[in-house]
């Protein structure tokens, strides 16, 4: 526990390090009542460092030192100085081995951090600076040794015992105990480390890799799961060999294991050779995954073993360069969930994440560059800005540069930097050289923080047949950087002629060749376009696929957003259009009178969307979907949430009474024959069935009802039997729901991942979801305060999906969270800390919440012995 106001770490006080480890020998010692880790360490100084004479200093946390050795010779008490969180060896030779033996309690790890348990299992969690909950160690990425690792334990308790690399050597011990001896032969930071041990199954597979090497895949999972194990399994193989396709990239280890655990603070963690998952992010069957967990497992199981060499081979120079590996590597597991189903589809799913996630978070008090400067605690910083806007920014570049050029730029860089720590100014530099283009100015997208604003105007000429298009940036102020450049942005657009022809875009007249879709470079704070030979006014398809993170501000009539959902030949500006005709309505219906009219061209647009079964479903399944609550939000200045959730409620109910015909049509067209199938087709049906009864369930539609009815009772998958839940759930019929929560929660109350999904469906739920439902939840004999899964599925589902009931007037949903992440804050601080996001938007609503939630987030940290990792959330979001 935090005994002084936590530091702030620069990226300009980056040195490096003094001394290098070359191998690292653990021997873990397993026991019911704690663990001996001895650890030997190869060490030199550093001929690179400058700090000739500096003393050794290793990293801890939550340690009891046994004893320390250098060249053999056990250390006095004087020789070394234990200073808790580090451990200083004064007086070194240039080359030395040291031996350090430390006790610590698993069994008692709450945080999660380092070694832990976990359903009896012990397992570990490294990244970013767990290794030195478990010895005392150079905890920074850029330190790269060899590591060898002995696990000894009971064997009738923990017959598997796992760490990276390959199994050189294992045997029997005396008291029923075994070792297994594990050696990795790649260099790696001890971030990478990993150990399991446990009474697990196995599941094995092979994949044949393209230079023709057999790699032995296997999962280990409790005896219960062992039937999830093969949607993982088919998403491994189908990752390794895209890997080789897409980028040419081999595995390069005998072995790769995946581990199921859980309790976990995270999705997933890609350990060399040795994945550890967050049991929901990697078990799945058809009764209880849905086509959405199905989707997540297949991408996260793709994103760590893409780590392999984005992040693995090569890794960080420090933390700041986390978007790194995270930014490049999201980028290619979206690249990969593209190829594997709908690109368009995909693409709507990772924009309608950044837009409503990510831009709140760079409006927000934690706004940071995606190549931060500074930080407090670095567990805050794996945030949607290092993920998401990262794999944006690689996108870009990836845009700029064209496929080709991007494959040859990540070529070189794998060529080299391999086996090397380094940072994302390296990766453009590799990029730059393999294609020759400047990339100087991009560079921006990683030091300035904050999303670009594109201010769009245009005018035709009807005389001279030049449509003009002046597009002006900027950069909005954030914590702490102002005054910013004008950044290099990629801007796709495409103009549509009034038949809806996509028309040739002339940047000079007579160019009668042009192409009908140009990526347009903005580099300037102001650029005017002129196009020719333009017959009449086009309607503009703007920021075509996205290209670029920024907000496009245009002053679209209606009628050009309804052109647009029906002749973009882009589809996601054709589901765009559709959002931002949705959101249009939605708005001017806040505070209106409850009588408003709504605009019957939404319903008719709809309409035709719902009947059309010449559209390709799963877009159309994605059109349906109304922007949410929290995109709603964060477009809006000083929000009242309750006052936007009637509205867009209001819109919903208007247009399932309007539609039900079609609706009910949609149902039963939808229906499907056959097997259950994981494929973009049956995907789409089911959720346009989903979709369609959740609307009917809205206005308490009897036939929908039985429908849900039915449904629940017959469904053979859990996509199915969630969407009818879910909609009885939000509906007005109270019998039912409760029935069949009932019904739900005896048939899979064995199941903790469908546990998960029965709780969250509850928390976020504005009917089954108010506060005092929300404490029953936690009442419940199924809920656990000491697995992050549970909380996330009651009380971060609650404040974080059910707006309206958290947002309530009087204050109590902020209390709730307040009092939540206090409790919390002793026992796991990264979830506690993740857990106070809701409150630190706190800006963004109207004052009457904004004072509540200011007054909630001062109680927080008014707590006595705060984290650091809450105290830094919670100190940023109130300072001015
Ligand atoms: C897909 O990035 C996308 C993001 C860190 C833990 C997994 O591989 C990871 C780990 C956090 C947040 C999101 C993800 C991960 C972590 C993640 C997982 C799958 N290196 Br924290
Ligand atoms: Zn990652």
């Amino acid at each position: 526990m935090r005994t002084s106001q936590p530091q702030t770490i620069y990226l300009s006080d980056y040195k490096v390090p003094a001394y290098l480890v070359d191998t690292v020998d653990l021997r873990f010692e397993l026991f019911e009542d704690g663990a001996r880790v001895h650890s030997t360490l190869e060490l030199r100084r550093n001929p690179e460092s400058d700090e000739t004479a500096a003393p050794l200093e290793l990293d801890g946390d939550s340690l009891t030192l046994e004893s320390v050795a250098l060249n053999g010779a056990e250390l006095a008490a004087g020789d070394y100085e234990d200073r808790g969180d580090q451990l200083v060896v004064r007086s070194v030779p240039e080359q030395f081995t040291l031996t350090v033996v430390t006790w610590i309690e698993p069994q008692n790890n709450t945080r999660l951090e380092g070694l832990y348990k976990s359903s009896g299992m012990f397992c570990t969690q490294c990244e970013a600076e767990g290794f030195r909950c478990i010895t005392f160690f150079p905890d920074r990425p850029d330190v790269m040794a060899r590591f060898r690792t002995r696990i000894e334990a009971n064997k009738d308790a923990y017959p598997v015992l796992l760490s990276n690399g390959n199994d050189v050597e294992k045997g029997e011990l005396e008291n029923g105990r075994h070792f297994v001896t594990w050696e990795d032969p790649f260099p790696k930071p001890c971030y990478l480390f990993a150990l399991v041990a446990g009474d697990l199954v196995e599941k094995r597979d092979t994949f044949s890799t393209c230079s023709g090497r057999d790699i032995d895949l296997r999962m280990y999972v409790e005896p219960r799961n062992a039937e999830k194990c093969d949607h993982a399994m088919d998403s491994l193989k189908r990752s390794m060999r895209w890997d080789e396709e897409v980028y040419g990239r081999e595995y390069d280890l005998d072995i790769f294991m995946i581990v199921a655990v859980d309790d976990f603070n995270m999705g997933a963690m890609e350990n060399k050779g040795l994945n550890i998952f967050n049991s929901s992010c990697v078990l799945a069957s058809q009764e209880t995954a849905t086509d959405l967990a199905f989707q997540r497992i297949e991408a996260i199981v793709a994103h760590e073993y893409f780590h392999n060499w984005s992040g693995n081979r090569v890794t960080c120079r420090d933390w700041f360069q986390l978007s790194l590996k995270e930014g490049f590597t999201v980028f290619r597991d979206s690249q990969f969930s593209a190829d594997m189903g709908s690109p368009t589809v995909k693409r709507i799913e990772d924009v309608t994440l950044l837009r409503t996630a990510q831009f709140a978070e760079d409006g927000g008090p934690m706004s940071h560059p995606v190549r931060p400067a500074s930080y407090m605690e670095i567990s805050n910083f794996y945030t949607l800005t290092i993920y998401e806007k990262g794999a944006e920014v690689v996108r870009m570049i990836h845009t700029l540069l064209g496929p080709d050029m991007f494959r040859k730029g990540s070529d070189l860089y794998f060529e080299r930097h391999d086996g090397q720590a380094v940072t994302t100014d390296d990766f453009v530099k590799a990029m730059e050289d393999a294609s020759g283009r400047d990339l100087s100015q991009f560079r921006l997208w990683y030091e300035q923080a904050g999303t670009p604003v594109l201010a769009i105007s245009d005018d035709f000429d009807a005389e001279t047949g030049v449509y003009r298009l002046t597009i002006e940036q900027s950069i909005p102020d954030t914590p702490g950087q102002t005054n910013k450049k004008p950044q290099h942005i990629p801007f796709a657009l495409g103009l549509l002629g009034q038949d809806g022809q996509p028309l040739p875009l002339q940047l000079e007249s007579g160019d009668s060749g042009a192409p009908t879709e140009r990526v347009l470079e903005l580099t300037e704070a102001v650029h005017t376009f002129e196009f020719h030979g333009v017959e009449s006014r086009p309607v503009p398809s703007l920021l075509r696929h996205f290209s670029a993170p920024v907000r496009v501000r245009y002053n679209w009539t209606r009628e050009q957003l309804l052109f647009l959902m029906s002749h973009d030949p882009d589809g996601f500006n054709r589901w765009d259009a559709g959002q931002r005709l949705a959101v249009d309505v939605i708005q001017s219906l806040v505070n209106a009178p409850d009588d408003a009219e709504i605009d019957p061209r939404l319903v008719e647009a709809y309409r035709k969307l719902i009947s059309d079964a010449d559209l390709d479903q799963a877009l159309v399944a994605k059109m349906l979907q109304l922007p949410s609550e929290a995109y709603l939000i964060e477009l809006t200045d000083k929000a009242d949430v309750p006052a936007i959730h009637r509205a867009r409620e209001a819109v919903l109910r208007h247009l399932a009474g309007a539609l039900k015909g079609e609706l009910l049509g949609c149902y039963q067209r939808h229906q499907g024959s056959g097997p259950y199938e994981v494929t973009p087709e049956a995907i789409a049906r089911r959720s346009l069935r989903n979709t369609a009864l959740a609307w009917l369930l809205m206005i308490d539609d009897e036939e929908g009802r039985s429908l849900a009815v039915s449904q629940l009772n017959a469904a053979d998958n859990m996509t199915d039997r969630m969407g009818a839940l879910r909609a009885l759930v939000n509906s007005g019929f109270e019998s039912d729901r409760q029935e069949a929560l009932d019904d739900f929660y005896n048939r899979f109350q064995d199941d903790p991942q469908v546990v998960e999904q029965w709780f969250s469906v509850q928390a976020a739920s504005d009917q089954a979801g108010q506060l005092s439902d929300i404490h029953k939840l936690l009442e419940h004999p199924a809920f656990d305060w000491k697995n992050p899964n549970k909380i996330r599925s009651v009380v971060g589902a609650f404040a974080g999906q059910n707006l309206a009931a958290f947002h309530n007037p009087d204050g109590s949903g902020y209390q709730f969270l307040a009092d939540q992440v206090c409790r919390l804050d002793d026992s796991n601080p990264q979830i506690a800390a993740r857990l106070v996001t809701p409150l630190t938007r706190w800006r963004k609503f109207a004052p009457s919440y904004s004072d509540r939630m200011k007054s909630a987030l001062e109680r927080i940290r008014d707590k006595a012995g705060l984290s650091r990792d809450v105290y830094e959330v919670v100190h940023k979001s109130l300072a001015d």
